[in-house]
């Protein structure tokens, strides 16, 4: 990791950064319970277990005042009719917030917040989408013909909690009904207020 001032360059190619630490790639396998139709998913990961989406990192050493980024590519298609989307986190510090910038295709980010409050915001080139601290967010990818590419930056010391959403999930889903993106409450939706 350099400490000298760096530059980039974002060029969307087979490689969308000109310089990056990192490539995570999350397949069907990776994304297991995360889908509400469970029969849906297993015929679909029989098949082939597809390459969901994929994550250039910009690595930051993980403390306050350091500033990771990077892009992800977000690929088409449904589990059902729910649309391809990422994992979905928390931060694990709580009141830590992140920035997007669509680049390409066209989605949504679902947002939820510990206390109840949710929102759905449109990701897509040139939009630029603020998710405050204490709201847990996803992103979806709303066409079935074009990727969902965009940049996002957030603070090294936020790391991501990925257990609250996969117990609980999020308390809406983006489905595709009538050929359009709907967002549903979603039916699995588990109330850690109720939880036992
Ligand atoms: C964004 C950023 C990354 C995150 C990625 C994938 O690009 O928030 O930090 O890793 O989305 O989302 P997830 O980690 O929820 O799978
Ligand atoms: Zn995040």
């Amino acid at each position: 990791m350099k400490d000298h001032p760096f530059s980039f360059q974002v060029t969307l190619a087979d490689e969308p950064l000109s310089a990056y630490d990192n490539r995570i790639q999350r397949r069907l396998s990776n994304m297991r319970g995360i889908f509400s139709d469970s029969a849906a998913f297993e015929a679909l990961i029989q098949a082939e277990d597809r390459l969901m989406y994929e994550v250039y990192e910009i690595k930051r050493p993980e403390v306050a005042g350091e500033l990771p980024n990077g892009l992800t590519v977000l690929y088409p298609g449904l589990v059902g009719e729910e649309f391809f989307m990422t994992k979905g986190h928390f931060h694990k510090v709580l009141e830590t917030g992140e920035w997007y910038y669509g680049l390409r295709g066209e989605g949504v980010m679902v947002m939820e917040t510990p206390e109840g409050d949710w929102a759905v915001e449109p990701l897509r080139p040139n939009g630029v989408v603020y998710v405050p601290p204490r709201w847990a967010h996803r992103t979806v990818n709303t066409r079935l013909d074009a990727n969902l590419v965009f940049y996002w930056v957030y603070p090294g010391d936020a790391g991501h909690d990925y257990g609250t959403i996969e117990t609980q999930g999020f308390r809406k889903l983006v489905v595709q009904r009538g050929g359009q993106p709907v967002v549903i409450d979603n039916p699995r939706w588990l109330n850690p207020e109720k939880r036992t």
